[in-house]
């Protein structure tokens, strides 16, 4: 596997990333799980933010879900819901880019084609289609107006519903994700990577609802924020709720499942 220069001198680095890209840069092909040239569908959402998907870009995504199952350390995490711990229902890790193969070369993809250094790789178990995530953005970057979030689906192909971000009167789940007549729905899944990007998490939101299948799902997922504009400075689920008089408690916590 050929390995990104170190230094960032005289273009080298952005010589090499250009032929990663193109297929100039000498890598053994037998030992690329990626497809470095599957083509990009772009969708606008609005004239601030974009979702790409790339098709099989994971070729042999049945292998790739079976190892990544079987060796990432699984997390239950669990949220602060006013008094109660609630489980979330899906399982959940913190990955090294440069624990696995395939991590690596995804890494470096996304390195090139965005010429940016993402931070990963947040991993999602979907058991079945009894696991979910709400409709939400990734605030938790706090810097929004420019981002990018890079998730490599495995397994089962399942709705990711896109939302506009309603008016904060509005109680997002009262209309389930997927069947507001406005929802966009993609269904990422068997080594697609799909890619949301600009102002999309501050004005749109993204969500996994149940989905009728005994089959499991993984997302991995790269983040990057351009650190630019106004930080979003509002509570994120992490703070957690609290309606007692109690010492405040995190608003998550973590156990192995
Ligand atoms: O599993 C996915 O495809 C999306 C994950 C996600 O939205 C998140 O972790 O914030």
């Amino acid at each position: 596997m050929a390995v990104l220069p170190e230094s960032t001198r005289d273009g080298e680095t952005s010589r090499w990333l250009t032929g990663w890209l193109t297929g100039a840069v000498d890598v053994d092909r037998s030992s690329l799980l990626i497809d470095r040239r599957a083509a990009v569908e772009t969708t606008a959402l609005d004239e601030h933010s974009w979702v790409h998907l790339v098709r099989g870009f994971v070729p042999d995504a049945a292998a790739a879900l079976d190892r990544v199952r079987s060796t990432t350390p699984w997390q239950q995490q669990e949220v602060l819901r006013y008094e109660a711990y609630v489980p979330e229902r899906r399982l959940s890790s913190g990955l090294r880019a440069d624990s696995d193969p395939l991590l690596r070369q995804i890494d470096l993809h996304l390195t090139a084609t965005h010429r940016q250094r993402f931070t990963g790789v947040a991993a999602i178990l979907y058991r079945d289609g009894e696991d979910f995530q709400g409709l939400h953005s990734d605030r938790e970057m706090r810097w929004l107006d420019d981002t990018l979030i890079a998730i490599v689906v495995l397994g089962q192909r399942r709705p990711f519903v896109i939302r506009r971000r309603a008016p904060m009167r509005e109680v997002v789940e009262r209309v389930p994700a997927g069947t507001a007549p406005d929802d966009l729905v993609f269904t990422p899944g068997e080594g697609d990577l799909l890619v949301m990007g600009g102002a999309c998490q501050r004005d749109w939101l993204h969500g996994i609802p149940r989905a009728d299948t005994a089959n499991p799902r993984i997302s991995l997922t790269w983040r990057w924020t351009s650190r630019r504009g106004r930080p979003d400075t509002n509570p994120g689920y992490v703070d957690g709720r609290q309606f007692s008089d109690r010492p405040r408690r995190p608003g998550t916590r973590t156990r192995r499942p």
